[in-house]
């Protein structure tokens, strides 16, 4: 993990020696009790993370949806280690600004002077004394679910909620195993076989989460919990990262209706995609893994831009937030449209044309819409020379290919939110609908008049 010294070791070892994934060192808690000797509170703390890491995003994840960004501040390391691992190169004069270290291993230091073992993120750092608090990135999110509440924002969700924490725990065990650390087994196997048996393993498993998920909106109850978040993680990462470098590749995340659609879904909702970064992503993955990709290439692809497309899984009912409210638009933007935010901000605004100075590749450029329905049709159709949007059959072919029918969402505005389970005729009727009007047809009807967001019901 850090202090490579050859090919045994460092980060060129990933591939190269069989992938064992370490428990966390540090297991301290921070608690409203503060028993461990680190309660919570405001201001203490700096939230260490990597936007590549699917561990630590959930910590981003869940620190915006809790509303816990005043309260824990957050430090991005460099999504590219060196043999020292994590380090704050992005920073101005390569430090963190708060803890004024240059690499994360300075605070594991602080904490255990002589640390032999590996630097991880996600990490919380005791910003008075610059000391590691833990690294356990099991354990990180179900505290700031349960033990920090007291500084929760108003209207912050339950993301673990009491009654359902067994049936949440099972699914994140198989979750954990099989997917979040199954991408690892299958990417960093050093023989056919384990590889055979881990690839097999994501993929069962997620069958059977799209199962569970092809009439709930949610993996536990009809709300975002924890579960989701986890499971969320890994699938922003699949086809960017993990189908490629690390051959799960029986299919790609776009190729499965009902997976694909959740993970718009959540990508859509605040919270999720704007703590999402591809350009991270892709470079700690392809550049640092040099054991799995000597030439440390990064891809270009994928696509993108399906990420802000319609996902139509609230006629599936839930309720998000549950009895809460969503986050506010990170940066406090327009307010528009959250998964146009997690673009812009996270992988859009500035990947736009060649790469910066200091990456190495340049992203496919994502849409940046106005608001929330902006993208809607643009694939298939883009904009007239006017400005304005066309509807677009393509909207048909992508409902038919989530089994949520092919029924016109446009014409008369938004098609109503239903309250329960889709019935299952409009499945049926949809099909035959859809297949009359033929997929991916050319535009259908102009946008009334009067600018993108003219439509009754679309936010401005
Ligand atoms: N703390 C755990 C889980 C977190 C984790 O694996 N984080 C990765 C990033 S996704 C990490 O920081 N690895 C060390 C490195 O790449 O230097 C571990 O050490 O395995």
């Amino acid at each position: 993990m850090s202090r490579a010294h050859d090919d045994t070791d460092g980060n060129a070892a990933y591939g190269k020696k069989p992938f064992k994934r370490a428990r966390s060192h540090f297991a301290d808690r921070i608690t409203a009790d503060g028993k461990d000797g680190w309660p919570v509170e405001a201001g203490r703390y700096r939230l260490v993370v990597s936007r590549a890491c699917p561990w630590a995003s959930r910590a981003l994840v869940s620190r915006r949806l809790l509303g816990l960004e005043g309260a824990v501040s957050l430090a991005v390391a460099d999504p590219v280690q060196d043999d020292r691992s994590w380090r704050f190169t992005l920073d101005p004069g390569g430090r963190d600004p708060v803890l004024g270290i240059r690499y994360l291993s300075e605070a594991y230091e602080a904490r255990e002077p002589d640390y032999p073992d590996g630097v991880s993120v996600p990490a919380i750092v005791d910003v008075p004394s610059g000391r590691l608090v833990t690294n356990d990135y099991q354990r990180i999110t179900l505290d700031f679910a349960t033990e920090w509440t007291a500084l929760h924002r108003p209207g912050a969700p339950d993301l673990y909620p009491e009654p359902l924490r067994a049936e949440i725990d099972e699914v994140m065990e198989g979750v954990y195993r099989d997917v979040n650390n199954g991408v690892y087994r299958a990417g960093f196997a050093t023989r056919q076989s384990e590889y055979e048996d881990a690839c097999r393993d994501v993929f069962r498993r997620l069958d059977l989460v799209a199962q569970r998920l092809a009439d709930h909106r949610y993996l536990v109850g009809d709300t975002i919990t924890e579960a989701d978040i986890r499971l969320f993680t890994t699938l922003v990462r699949f086809d960017a990262v993990y189908h490629g470098h690390f051959k799960c590749n029986r299919w790609k995340l776009t190729e499965n209706p009902v997976l694909w659609a959740y993970a718009r879904d959540l990508y859509q909702t605040p919270g999720f995609g704007d703590t999402v970064d591809f350009d991270h992503i892709k470079r700690h993955y392809y550049q640092v893994h040099t054991g799995i990709n000597p030439t440390a290439i990064v891809p270009l692809g994928p696509d993108l831009s399906g990420w802000v497309t319609p996902h139509h899984r609230e006629e599936l009912g839930g309720r998000p937030f549950g009895d809460g409210t969503p986050p506010a638009p990170r940066g406090g933007a327009s307010g528009c449209c959250p998964a146009a935010e997690g673009l812009r901000e996270g992988a859009g605004r500035r990947r736009k044309g060649p790469a910066p100075p200091g990456r190495t590749h340049e992203v496919p450029p994502v849409p940046e819409p106005a608001c929330e329905r902006a993208d809607e049709g643009k694939r298939a159709c883009d904009r007239e020379p006017s400005g304005r949007f066309h509807e677009c059959r393509s909207l048909d072919a992508a409902r038919l290919r989530r089994g949520l029918g092919g029924g016109d969402t446009r014409r008369g505005g938004r098609r109503a939110r239903t309250a329960g389970p889709r019935p299952p005729e409009s499945a049926a009727g949809g099909t035959a609908r859809g297949a009359s009007l033929g997929l991916l047809g050319r535009c259908r009807l102009p946008r009334p008049a009067g600018g993108p967001d003219a439509r009754p019901g679309v936010p401005r």
